[in-house]
């Protein structure tokens, strides 16, 4: 195995025998194989689609198989063996239907149009050309191709391919979240085979694979606006909250990860049964929406962000639903009070599968859970939360009168991932240190290593203003671009705002495209740079955007104010 693309990885450099996340040689491989063969169906469904021969259950299959790729996600073998195998399936039959429609010609490969480069750089294509190896592919040849990250020699040309690799798993991601409240977009779709493409284009150089890459940057912003769209439609616009952190003495459910439609479920199907819900991780921000906290049985949030799992799960005492990353390999102690749903794996744990009408079933946990003890009290009291961009926004007034009289100077977005490094307490110095007239804005799981700090308000205005899970980073950007349309603005870099980034998986990559896509620069971003940018990639994001790695909190403390 090969993998480097998260913030943890070993040594910072790539690990090679098991992931530092848990993840296996065997499943990394198969991981491996995943992505090589969902680049050949990006290849015929991307015929299929410009032809309108595409279908819904294909567009499904490459963001679930994209997706269970993501740090933290899936860890099962079966699984990637069972989504390997229906790839195939997949993928023949899309061939079938080019053939039957003769779109495409079974003989001759070679007379296959350079649709690729015809496509994305507007050459004309050019008759002659192989099929790719890719888009050939077979199960028995799939075991002797390397499908590995190292196979692309060259070291710009790699980190590129996989930069790009890993903003498209975090559109899939978002795409993913959108589309289960029916929210889908051909186009985002059409984006991500076209850039999986791309990273098999041996003619695709440096200067071609940079715009792409800024290009799944712009399309991130289009899936994150979606996905807002997707979950303020659904469930309403999240309120400023004050989330209780303390536990009461009911029997409970744990539910984590990031997939609101499996939280609905869960409250819908837990509601007179006596059995409490709390919030994990990344679903804290869960109960800041209107549509939730109607249930009388949803308590509040327990415990922090999806590192510290293996001390808190046992502490919860009953079941926990692990709706998507970030899963933590489980302990043995408590293995059978975990379940998995949607593309989340792991061998020996339950998992909960939709019925043929999409719906799921959650009895077995709910009737476990009334047989467990109520979950250990770990802290108490509440916290902040629900400053999405309706709800920040309408106390725009107040912040741009505060900034009018000094007494807000700055804003620094901390947002992003967390991670179990003892470095990220920088974070949490960070925040300390910074001066009573800053103040924070965050979104995802990166707020754990503040928000229970008593860091005070500003004539009412909250000094961390959290904005929801990673999935909800659409909202700063709406924050920025309607703080800039107040103070008249046109450069979106004159704010007073700064960036200090923390990432850890491939949706903060995507973040991170999003806002250099929008020319936002002067990024600071840690606790590591990522292990994937070469030298020379590294050179074009300094140039271009002036992305800097983060170093002591008292230094950033001088460049970021
Ligand atoms: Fe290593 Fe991160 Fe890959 Fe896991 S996801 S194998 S920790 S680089
Ligand atoms: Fe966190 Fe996994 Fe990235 Fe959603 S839960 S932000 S790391």
């Amino acid at each position: 195995m090969f993998c480097y693309q998260c913030e943890e990885t070993l040594n910072g450099t790539g690990c090679t025998k098991n992931g530092v996340c848990g993840k296996k040689g065997d499943v990394a491989d198969l991981q491996d194989d995943l992505m090589y063969l969902l680049k050949s169906i990006a290849f015929y469904n991307s015929k299929a689609r410009a032809n309108g021969l595409n279908d819904a259950r294909t567009d499904k299959f490459m963001l679930d198989g994209m997706f269970a790729t993501v740090t933290n996600t899936n860890f099962s073998k079966t699984d990637f063996e069972r989504l390997i195998s229906e790839g195939f399936e997949i993928k023949d039959g899309i061939k079938q239907k080019l053939l039957a429609a003769k779109v495409i010609d079974e003989k001759s490969g070679s007379s296959f149009p350079r649709w690729i480069k015809e496509k994305l750089l507007g050459a004309s294509p050019n008759a002659g050309q192989e099929l790719p190896l890719m888009a050939k592919v077979t199960p028995e040849s799939l075991a002797n191709i390397n499908t590995g990250i190292l196979a692309t020699e060259n070291e710009d040309i790699r980190s590129l391919r996989e930069l790009l690799t890993y903003g498209l798993k975090g559109i899939a991601a978002y795409a993913h979240h959108a589309s289960v409240l029916g929210y889908r977009d051909d186009d985002i779709m059409a984006f991500m085979e076209n850039a999986l493409l791309a990273t098999m284009d041996d003619e695709m150089g440096v200067d071609e694979l940079v715009p792409m890459v800024m290009e799944c940057g712009s399309k991130g912003v289009a899936t994150l606006a979606l996905l807002d769209k997707a979950n303020t439609t659904t469930y309403g616009n999240p309120e400023p909250t004050a989330v209780n952190i303390g536990v009461r003495e009911n029997p409970a459910i744990l539910i984590s990860g990031h997939d609101l439609r499996d939280m609905e479920r869960l409250l819908e199907q837990t509601q007179g049964t006596g059995v409490d819900v709390y919030t994990h991780g990344e679903m804290l921000p869960a109960n800041s929406y209107p549509a939730f906290k109607k249930y009388d049985n949803f308590v509040g949030n327990y415990g922090g962000s999806w590192w510290k799992q293996k001390e808190e799960f046992e502490k919860f005492n009953g079941p926990i639903l692990m709706t998507t990353n970030c899963l933590v390999p489980p302990k043995e102690s408590y293995l059978n009070r975990i379940y998995t749903t949607s593309i989340v794996g792991f061998d020996g744990v339950t998992h909960i599968n939709p019925d043929e009408n999409g719906a799921k079933d959650f009895s077995a946990i709910i009737e476990q859970a009334k047989a467990c003890k109520p979950p250990e009290q770990l802290e108490e009291g509440t916290i902040m939360g629900g400053f999405a961009h309706v709800s920040a926004l309408s106390v725009a007034d107040k912040i741009i009168e505060a900034v009018k009289a000094g007494q807000i100077k700055k804003f620094i977005v901390m947002a992003g991932c967390d991670g179990r490094h003892k470095e990220r307490d920088y974070y949490t110095d960070f925040a300390e240190a910074l001066p009573e007239d800053t103040v924070i804005l965050t979104a995802g799981c990166a707020k754990y290593r503040y928000n229970k700090l008593d860091l005070g308000d500003i004539g009412g205005i909250p000094r961390v203003i959290d904005a929801g899970q990673c999935n909800d980073s659409y909202s700063l950007v709406v924050i920025a671009q309607k703080l800039a349309e107040a103070f008249g603005l046109e450069d979106i870099n004159d704010l007073p705002v700064s960036y200090n980034i923390a990432w850890y998986e491939q949706k903060a990559v995507l973040v991170l495209l999003a806002l250099l896509s929008l020319g936002v620069k002067n990024i600071t971003l840690g606790p590591k740079l990522p292990a994937f940018v070469s030298p020379n990639v590294l050179n074009v994001l300094v140039e271009q955007f002036n992305i800097r790695p983060n170093a002591t909190v008292e230094e950033d403390l001088k460049v970021l104010l």
